[in-house]
């Protein structure tokens, strides 16, 4: 791993709201005093009845139960948007930006007030009630927001479904949820190709529940409408009042469902409540993204993954920022997309994935050179280990050496993020989360559960609970203490594999399921992928492992190389030789298989699951490629196995 250090500069150090001396002292106080601590953060929020208790979590075992700020309530919708009217309703809150460049749109506090009004009252209209879950199948349009805001208003529980998932899989969710109202558009558009929302929706209603089916209208596109089951949008709206009182719900009552897959089964409902996930939502954006009143923040996940429920729609909301929501793609119409974005709506912070910073650092600097990039001070990454060579050019290219990068650890579980630098505090290691956010206590543990101290590396888990932690699977609260406290019982374990250094600062190496034992040796995936990488003609590799004779497992690496660069016999010796040198010997690559492309769920997340089979010759066995971006890169990869 890089041993560059980035340090804090004094301008930072100065504007940010947390320098290091203030975040060691908060930290040690939000350990040794959660109550305390947690109790005047609280605060943040508009509570109807304030709260009494602060913390009452059990890790187990046996049982699990997690509540914070239980005797208080609240309404998140009023957080978000009713609280902010008087100081900036004029101001805009979401900034919306069209797949189509020339298209975008901004949205004041005041119409958004207005827009999740109308939108809660056409639910109620439909039967909606408090506790009812409700369905949202919706590209990254503003009525995205507006929706999942409304049934925050009216205490309901959205479950937002990815767009990008087949009727199948969102059949599987609207049942598990129990959810008989569906919120769809007649279609979405990404890289100028319509996606048949509505289509998949009507598929998806044949095999579920679904009573109500909400279609907004986006591209006009066709669609049927059954009758009985399915309203316009707009029609209905332009039935309902603008104004709807917001619910009093309790700070553990449910807000929202979000599916996520494991290592095993189907995916779970992760539950979280009310009042601890906003605060946690809320703190995190103000913090670790240093924002401040009239920052424009643009994060590029999408709102049916949890980065964009927290980071999008919930922390930023809350804190009054202007939010950019984004419909498109990063390399449409040209690479340039993003930072043309950026200098058009002057954005300060822009936080997006790995993987889409070494799809564009594949292209080259042009793309980005030819744009200004001065409105940026700072970048954040999230959803993978980011390697040091991908960082650096993040770093030097995109925000021209002075903007610091803020790489986020976290999970759907966790709600917001826990292992982050803060841009004021934290001297940065390129490929490091660095350290935990406050009331975060992480601990590493050999396979045993043995507590592991110092510099170290092992499986890690976190001892204590915050406030934004899930409270359970939904419907199923026994899987949810088999999953995440069983392993390591009485502490959560996060699934990931981690190094803490000795400055101990904290680096994710990856799914534990993805490590690779290789004559004994224990080896992240993350840090052979690193390597190869930080050769000039790769641009993207992922390591698996198969089982090896001698060995026990063989490194298997797939690499993608830089345009241009030809696959050879001896570029792939040299770059074996290349990880010998990096890493050492053991981590020499067995295989190289050169792939022009990797298969990747429309998240971004590279699905080793295939590459393992792959690499192991199951190709009998691998499962179901159709929720992945590109199925066709696997026949490729299998066509071309070990060449
Ligand atoms: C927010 C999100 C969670 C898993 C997590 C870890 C990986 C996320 C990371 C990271 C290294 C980071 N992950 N952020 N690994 N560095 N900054 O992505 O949630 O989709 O649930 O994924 O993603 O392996 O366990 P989710």
């Amino acid at each position: 791993m890089s041993e560059r250090t980035y340090p804090v500069s004094p301008e930072w150090a100065k504007r940010a709201y947390v320098d290091d001396a203030k975040y060691k002292d908060m930290y040690a106080r939000s350990v040794k005093d959660p109550d305390g601590f947690w109790g005047e953060e609280g605060k943040r929020l508009d509570w109807i009845k304030p709260y009494t208790k602060v913390k009452n979590t059990n890790f187990g075992p046996p049982d699990v139960s997690i509540k914070w700020f239980e005797d208080g309530t609240l309404n998140v919708s009023a957080n978000c948007v009713d609280r902010h009217l008087a100081k900036r309703g004029d101001q805009t809150a979401i900034i919306w930006e069209g797949d189509d460049p020339t298209k975008s749109k901004l949205i004041t506090y005041r119409q958004l007030h207005e827009q999740v009004c109308r939108f809660a009252n056409v639910l109620k209209a439909h039967g909606v009630k408090k506790g009812d879950r409700v369905t949202i199948y919706l590209p990254m349009i503003p009525e995205a927001a507006y929706a999942m805001l409304a049934c925050t208003r009216i205490g309901a529980v959205h479950s937002i479904v990815f767009g990008g998932f087949s009727p199948d899989s969102l059949a599987g969710r609207l049942e598990d949820a129990k959810s008989s109202v569906l919120i769809t558009s007649d279609e979405g558009v990404r890289a100028g190709r319509p996606v048949p929302l509505k289509a998949n929706a009507d598929a998806a209603a044949e095999k579920a529940p679904v009573k109500t089916m909400i279609v907004v209208q986006h591209t006009g596109g066709k669609v049927t409408m059954k009758a009985g089951r399915d309203v316009w949008y707009h029609e209905e709206a332009a039935k309902v009042p603008a104004d709807c009182t917001p619910e009093e719900m309790s700070a553990e009552d449910p807000l929202f469902i979000l599916y996520t897959s494991g290592s095993t089964g189907k995916p779970k409902g992760v539950l979280h409540t009310t009042g601890g996930y906003l605060v946690h939502a809320s703190m995190t954006h103000q913090y670790v993204f240093d924002y401040h009143d009239g920052d424009i923040y643009w994060c590029t996940a999408d709102v049916g993954w949890v980065t964009g429920h927290s980071y999008i729609v919930y922390g930023p909301l809350a804190n009054g920022a202007t939010t950019l929501m984004f419909e498109g793609v990063p390399n449409y119409p040209d690479e340039s997309r993003c930072w043309q974005v950026i200098d058009k709506h002057k954005v300060n912070i822009f936080y997006t994935a790995p993987t889409a910073i070494r799809a564009l650092m594949q292209k080259g600097d042009g793309p980005v050179k030819k744009t200004s990039r001065a409105s940026l001070r700072l970048l954040g990454s999230v959803g993978e280990p980011i390697n040091p060579e991908a960082w650096e050019w993040y770093h030097r290219v995109v925000g021209d050496d002075r903007c610091p990068i803020v790489d986020t650890w976290w999970q759907t579980e966790t709600g917001g993020i826990l292992i982050t630098p803060l841009p004021g505090a934290t001297v940065l290691k390129p490929g490091s989360a660095t350290r935990p956010f406050f009331g975060v206590q992480p601990q590493i543990v050999d396979a045993d559960g043995k507590v592991q101290e110092g510099a170290t590396e092992g499986n890690l888990c976190i001892v204590d609970s915050w406030p934004g932690q899930m409270r359970t699977v939904f419907g199923d609260h026994e899987r949810f203490i088999q999953t995440y406290f069983s392993t390591y019982p009485g502490k959560y374990f996060t699934g990931d594999g981690c190094r803490r250094d000795a400055d101990g600062y904290y680096w994710i190496t990856g799914r534990v399921d993805d490590v690779i034992n290789v004559s004994g040796h224990r080896m992240g995936t993350a840090e052979v992928e690193s390597a190869l990488v930080a050769h000039d003609e790769v641009s993207e590799a992922a390591v698996v492992g198969y089982p090896h004779d001698i060995k026990g497992q063989g490194i298997y690496a797939y690499v993608t190389l830089m345009a241009g660069v030809a696959p050879s016999e001896d570029l792939r010796k040299e770059l074996v030789q290349w990880v010998r040198k990096e890493i050492g010997p053991i981590a020499s690559p067995d295989v190289i298989q050169f792939a022009p492309g990797l298969p990747k769920t429309r998240s971004g997340k590279i699905m080793r699951r295939i590459l393992r089979k792959i690499a192991e010759n199951e190709l009998g066995s691998l499962g179901d490629t159709s929720t992945l971006a590109d199925p066709a890169v696997v026949d490729d990869l299998v066509a071309n196995r070990g060449k």
